[in-house]
C-alpha cells in the first residue's frame, strides 16, 4: 500500500514537473522536502533504509504522514516493544541500523525495554519518538514524558529535534552513530511543532557527530607485535570470539587465523556462529551454561586472545578465577572495554577485522599447542553435550532443538526468547555463520523472540528463521504473530512449552530449597489454538513422533507457524557455572551445586 501511495505522489510530482528539463522530470525515490516529517523521512532515505517498526499516534502522525508519501515499507508492529526488538533483530541480521517508530508518552516508553536490550547487546538500532509540541513541553501535556531523559542512560546518544532545518541532520546524525564504531542505539525525539514546520532542507548522508571519536581502525603497531609474539610463544592459547567478531564482521579472520596456527576457539553467547560450531577447533560456548571443555579452556590456557568481548559476569564467572594462568590480548573497538573487567596485558583497541590482519601479519610462527589440543579433545570426549531421553518421559527440549537444526538449512536464523529454552538453543543448535544468532544476551528479556523472529525475516526474506519461545516468554509479546500473518512472514516459533517459568523453577530448585512459588503453572494455553485465532498454522507435539511431522509441516507451510512442543518439565539447563562461581567448577547436575 504504501509503494502506491508512494508512487500517487511521485506521479502527482512528475505531472508537476511537465514541460520541464529531462532532468527534473524524472521520478526519484526520494520524498520531496516540504516540512520537517519530510526531512525525516528523507533522511532514511539517505541512510539507505527500506523498512521501518512502529506504531503510530498523535505526535509522531506528521512523520507517518511522510511516509505514505515516501517507498520507505512501515510495518506496524502490535505494540511498540515488539517494534524495537524487530528493529534490533533487523540490525543485528541487516548490519545496519534497525528504525523503530513511536509517539509521544506510552509509545515512547514501550520503546524502552527494545533500547535497553538493543544498548546492552551493542545492537544498531535508531528510534525516532513523537513529541508534544516544543511549547507544551513541561506542561504535563497529554502524552507527554521526558523521553530524552528516560533513554540518556540506555543509547549511544539522543537527541531532541529543534527546527525544522536541522530535524533532517538530526536523523542523520543519529543513524550515523548508532552504526559506526561501537554500534548501539540512538534516538531523536520529535516536538510535532518542528515535524510540521516547513523546511525544504536537503538530506545529508548518515554521519556520526564530529565529536565522536570513533577509534582508529588499526590498533597500535607495537603491542600487536608483542600479543604476536605471546601467541606465537603459548602453549595453551584460546581464542574467545565474542559479538564484537559478529559486528565487526570479522568472523573470516578469526577462522583463517585459528585454522592457520592451529588455536581452539570458544565463543561468548552473542558471538555464536563467530567460529563454526561444527569444525575441530571450536569448543563451543563458554560461560554459565557454556560447554565444560570451553570452561576447562578458559580456565586453564595460557593465552586468550579476546576479540569483541566486554568480559561479562555471565562469561567470567568470578573474575579472580578467570583465566587464572593467561596471559591476556584483549581486541576491542571500544577503548574503554579494555581492562574494565579482566586486565589486558596486550590492549589492543580498534576494528575487529583490522586488528586481527595485523595479529595475522605479525604472527609468523605457530604455538607449539599440539599437546593442548589433544588435552582439548579429551575435554570434549569427557564433558559431550549428551542428554537422557527416556521413553516413559515428555519429550526432551533438546531433541527438539536438534531436530529443528538437522530439517532446517545451515543459514538458519535463530531467535529466542529468555530462559530455559534460550540455553537449550544455545547450546543444542550447531551454529555455522555469523548473523544466526538473533537473542536477548545481555539484558535478557523475555518475549524477544517473536518480535525478532520478524524483524530477521524482514531483514532476510529468503532465509529460513526459527523462533525459539518459552511459555512464558512467548505470553510477553506472541500477540506479533498477528504480525507475522499480516505481513506474509514465513516464520516458524517453537515454543518449548514445560508449563513453568522453567528457568525460575530451576533456581528455585536449586538455591531455594525447591520451594517452587509462582513458577508451576500447570496450565497455559491451548498456543496451537491461539495461532489460529492469529490466522497462523498452529500445531502440537506432546510425543517424540510428533517432533519430526510438526516440524515438517511448518517448514512446508508458506507463512507463519507455531509449534507448541510439550516437553519435560522438569528438565534442567547443565551445565552451570553458578553466578559469581569458578568456570572449572561446573556442575552438571543439580547435585553438583
Ligand atoms: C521481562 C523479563 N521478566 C522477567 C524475567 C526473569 N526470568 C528469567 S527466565 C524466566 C522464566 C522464563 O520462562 P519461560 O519463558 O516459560 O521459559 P523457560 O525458562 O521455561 O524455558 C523469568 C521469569 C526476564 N528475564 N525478563
Amino acid at each position: 500500500m504504501t509503494e502506491q501511495h508512494a508512487q500517487q505522489r511521485n506521479e502527482e510530482q512528475s505531472s508537476e514537473t511537465e514541460g520541464q528539463s529531462p532532468e527534473t522530470e524524472e521520478v526519484t525515490d526520494q520524498i520531496d522536502v516540504q516540512n520537517g516529517a519530510d526531512s525525516v523521512i528523507a533522511a532514511l532515505e539517505t541512510a539507505g533504509v527500506n523498512t521501518t517498526f512502529g506504531i503510530q499516534g498523535g505526535a509522531i502522525m506528521p512523520v507517518f504522514d511522510a511516509l505514505y508519501h515516501s517507498n520507505i515499507t512501515h510495518i506496524s508492529m502490535s505494540h511498540e516493544q515488539g517494534a524495537a526488538h524487530a528493529a534490533d533483530a533487523y540490525g543485528i541480521v541487516s548490519g545496519k541500523p534497525g528504525v523503530a517508530m513511536a509517539t509521544s508518552g506510552p509509545g515512547a516508553t514501550n520503546l524502552v525495554t527494545g533500547i535497553a536490550d538493543a544498548s546492552m547487546d551493542s545492537d544498531p538500532i535508531i528510534a525516532l519518538t513523537g513529541q508534544v509540541t516544543s511549547d507544551m513541553v513541561g506542561n504535563d501535556a497529554f502524552q507527554e514524558t521526558d523521553t530524552i531523559g528516560i533513554t540518556a542512560p540506555i543509547t549511544k546518544g539522543n537527541y531532541f529535534a529543534t527546527d525544522a532545518d536541522t530535524v533532517g541532520e538530526d536523523v542523520s546524525e543519529a543513524f550515523g552513530l548508532a552504526q559506526e564504531g561501537r554500534q548501539g542505539p540512538t534516538v531523536v525525539d520529535l516536538p510535532k511543532d518542528v515535524t510540521q514546520g516547513d523546511t525544504d532542507a536537503e538530506p545529508v548522508e548518515p554521519r556520526a557527530p564530529a565529536t565522536h571519536d570513533v577509534p582508529t581502525a588499526e590498533a597500535d603497531q607495537e603491542t600487536v607485535d608483542a600479543a604476536a609474539e605471546a601467541i606465537a610463544n603459548a602453549n595453551k592459547p584460546v581464542i574467545l570470539s565474542g559479538g564484537g567478531v559478529v559486528k565487526g564482521d570479522a568472523s573470516e579472520e578469526i577462522r583463517s587465523f585459528a585454522i592457520e596456527h592451529g588455536i581452539p576457539v570458544v565463543t561468548t553467547m552473542p558471538g555464536l556462529g563467530s567460529f563454526p560450531e561444527d569444525h575441530d577447533l571450536s569448543l563451543g560456548m563458554g560461560g554459565m551454561h557454556g560447554t565444560g571443555t570451553a570452561n576447562m579452556a578458559l580456565t586453564h590456557a595460557d593465552l586468550l586472545l579476546g576479540v569483541g568481548t566486554r568480559f561479562d559476569d555471565r562469561l567470567t564467572g568470578d573474575v579472580k578465577t578467570f583465566a587464572p594462568g593467561a596471559e591476556i590480548i584483549h581486541v576491542d573497538i571500544d577503548p574503554a572495554e579494555i581492562s574494565k573487567n579482566i586486565r589486558a596485558d596486550y590492549p589492543l583497541a580498534g576494528d575487529a577485522a583490522t586488528v586481527m590482519q595485523q595479529i595475522d601479519a605479525a604472527t609468523t610462527e605457530s604455538p607449539d599447542a599440539a599437546d593442548w589440543r589433544e588435552q582439548t579433545d579429551e575435554w570434549k570426549r569427557q564433558y559431550p553435550m549428551e542428554y537422557d531421553a527416556p521413553e516413559d518421559r515428555p519429550v526432551k527440549p533438546q531433541f527438539v532443538v536438534e531436530a529443528l537444526d538437522e530439517a532446517t538449512p545451515d543459514d538458519t536464523i535463530v531467535a529466542t526468547g529468555v530462559g530455559q529454552h534460550q540455553m537449550w538453543a544455545a547450546q543444542y543448535w550447531t551454529y555455522r555463520e555469523p548473523r544466526t544468532w538473533v537473542s536477548s544476551n545481555g539484558l535478557g528479556t523475555m518475549g524477544y523472540g517473536v518480535p525478532a523472529a520478524i524483524g530477521a525475516k524482514v531483514a532476510a526474506p529468503d532465509t529460513e528463521v526459527v523462533a525459539f519461545e518459552g511459555d512464558g516468554s512467548f505470553l510477553m509479546t506472541g500477540q506479533e504473530i498477528s504480525v507475522a500473518v499480516r505481513e506474509e512472514l514465513d516464520i516458524t516459533v517453537a515454543i518449548l512449552n514445560n508449563e513453568y517459568v522453567g528457568m525460575i523453577r530451576q533456581w528455585q530448585d536449586a538455591f531455594y530449597e525447591e520451594r517452587r512459588y509462582q513458577s508451576e503453572w500447570s496450565w497455559t494455553p491451548d498456543f496451537a489454538k491461539l495461532a489460529e485465532a492469529y490466522g497462523a498454522q498452529g500445531l502440537t507435539a506432546m510425543s517424540y513422533e510428533e517432533v519430526p511431522e510438526a516440524i515438517e509441516a511448518a517448514l512446508e507451510y508458506d507463512g507463519p507457524s507455531v509449534i507448541d512442543f510439550h516437553i519435560d518439565p522438569e528438565e534442567d539447563v547443565y551445565p552451570m557455572v553458578p553466578s559469581g562461581g569458578a568456570n572449572d567448577q561446573f556442575a552438571l547436575e543439580e547435585d553438583h551445586l
